[in-house]
């Protein structure tokens, strides 16, 4: 099925007005040409060890709690200010609970064993996003109007961590209403990448991603509606998970879903190591865990895999950058050569709907005819939304509390009066329909993260569509292992989507193992050989 030629006009229409906008962005920008700065490169080796092995050696006493949690702390102290990821530590509190864990090893006597199965993350440090309930910390989502809502509760994934005996040490930025892929608002300011500063960690998990790789962080929490785990992950070059809807809760989030968007939404584990997903996936689910069968072995040459280079050349995404194409081409060589099997390549021609799609569902009504709350609602005070047009010229004159992808957002949303299409509802059903029969429950596929590597800060304004790579793929509910690949020429992480079928996310688990061992998982951003010439 060839582009129409009102596909094509479209596309045409819509860069030529993005690049003349970006012209115009570029020209008035402040070109600071001062010398790069770069991160002091991770020392202590206890920040190079994965969750799993840090809870096994605190358990066998090889080191101890406060040592890891210190360690951690000394690591955010020392890159933050770079990359400004953690809006809000406990770093007292979680040394006093160290401590107590430390004392709790030291009295235990039914041996590692015990520990192990109960307290499986004992003593180990985690991270969580900002707009999760975590007990006595911010929850405000960037939203200037929200300033000092503290948490009286933990969110249940959340709380399973802890109980998994995990040591939250803080929070970390998001997008305004985690509704964009800059992790920047008014409250908080803005969250760097590590592997270059001027560029962006990605969103709205964004400063999770950016503490993961600067390795102030291990193991993570974090939520997904259109790629806000994968993005970041893909733009930081760490791992990340997608779970199938429905497995893990999204309770206690800000904001909250409505119409149909919690069949969307997934919350899943971010690490820097890949075999922290499986144990975190298995505590973050609580009783839901054995609908994933996460204990049955995987055997990767008894898989089928797929391959599709790109979404067939949309109107509103950018072609996919040639390192990209050719990273995840080199990812099926390798997977033939190494475990004998074939990797197909495939083409699905709806994909190229793929933000209509998600544009579409994300607005459906919910069961009961109930429609999801207007974007300008939540960015507005209750029972006043705010006014995209009036915040546009506050805005202009730098006098708006909210950021300028919130306002085009809400923007949109005005303009947005259209019915939902039923040719576009035809493309979804069609794409469901195909993947579903294409994956089952042996099947892994790998599908670009993103047309490009981390983009510098704002860009993405005049590229606002390109998440629709990962977005497709909430929409469609299928479980997503956000891979990284090794660094391109500038030092920028690569990486690819793994997919799987409903509910069979231990098969894209499985792969993130395999492409960690082949390609080198993360890489330290402030490594010497990493540096650009
Ligand atoms: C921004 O938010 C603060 C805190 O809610 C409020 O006091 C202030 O009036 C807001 N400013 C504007 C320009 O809306
Ligand atoms: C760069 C920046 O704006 N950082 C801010 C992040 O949030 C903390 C907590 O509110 C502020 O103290 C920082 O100034």
């Amino acid at each position: 099925m060839a582009l129409s030629l009102l596909e094509k006009a479209q596309a045409w229409l819509f860069r030529a007005v993005a690049t003349f906008f970006f012209t115009i962005f570029q020209f008035f920008r402040t070109t600071a040409a001062s010398a790069k700065k770069k991160l002091p490169p991770v020392i202590n080796p206890l920040l190079l060890q994965s969750a799993t092995q840090l809870a096994k050696k605190i358990r066998r006493k090889e080191v101890s709690s406060v040592e890891v949690v210190q360690a951690y702390i000394d690591r955010t102290q020392e890159v933050n200010p770079f990359i400004n990821a953690v809006v809000k530590d406990r770093f007292a509190a979680a040394l006093q609970e160290a401590a107590q864990v430390d004392k709790l090893i030291e009295e235990e006597t039914g041996g590692e064993e015990v520990l192990e199965d109960r307290l499986p993350f004992l003593g180990v440090p985690l991270s969580v996003k900002e707009s999760f309930s975590l007990q006595g910390m911010p929850l405000t989502t960037g939203l200037m109007s929200r300033q000092g809502v503290v948490s009286s509760v933990d969110a249940p994934t959340v709380a399973h961590l802890k109980r998994a005996g995990a040591i939250p040490l803080g929070v970390t930025n998001t997008s305004e209403l985690c509704m964009w892929f800059e992790s920047h608002n008014h409250l908080y300011g803005i969250t760097c990448n590590p592997y270059d500063l001027e560029r962006i960690p990605g969103g709205s998990s964004g400063g999770q991603g950016s503490i993961l790789a600067a390795a102030g962080a291990v193991i993570g929490v974090g939520s997904d509606i259109g790629g806000s785990i994968r993005m970041p992950c893909f733009f930081n070059g760490v791992f990340g998970h997608k779970t199938t809807p429905g497995v893990v809760s999204c309770e206690n989030q800000y904001p909250p879903t409505s119409g149909r968007q919690g069949e969307y939404l997934s919350s899943g584990p971010m690490c820097r190591y890949a075999e922290d997903l499986l144990p975190m996936l298995k505590i973050m689910a609580g009783r839901n865990a054995h609908k994933l069968s996460l204990d049955t072995e995987v055997d990767l040459k008894k898989l089928r895999f797929f391959s599709i280079p790109h979404d067939g050349g949309s109107a509103y995404t950018y072609p996919v950058s040639k390192e990209l194409l050719d990273i995840q081409r080199k990812v099926a060589e390798r997977l033939e050569a190494d475990l004998g099997v074939k990797v197909q390549e495939v083409c699905l021609p709806e994909l190229r709907y793929s933000f209509q799609i998600w544009d579409t569902y994300m607005g459906l009504p919910d069961k009961e005819g109930k429609t999801p709350t207007a974007f300008a609602e939540l960015m507005g005070e209750p029972g006043r939304p705010a006014w995209a047009l009036w915040e546009l010229l506050k805005r202009l004159v730098g006098k708006s509390n909210h950021t300028m992808p919130a306002i085009m957002l809400a923007l949109l949303e005005m303009i947005q009066v259209t019915k939902p299409s039923s040719f576009i509802i035809q493309q979804k059903e069609e794409l469901q329909r195909k993947l579903d029969e294409m994956l089952g429950t042996d099947g892994v596929l790998l599908y670009p993260s993103h047309p490009r590597v981390a983009p510098k800060h704002h860009h993405p304004l005049f590229r606002p569509f390109d998440f629709a790579y990962t977005g497709i793929l909430n929409i469609l509910g299928l479980p997503v292992t956000q891979c990284p690949l090794g660094l391109n020429e500038e030092g920028l992480p690569l990486g690819v989507q793994v997919v799987g079928g409903k509910l069979q996310d231990r098969l894209t688990l499985a792969v993130s193992l395999y492409l960690e061992k082949t390609f080198g998982g993360w890489r330290d951003p402030g490594a010497k050989e990493s540096s650009s010439p």
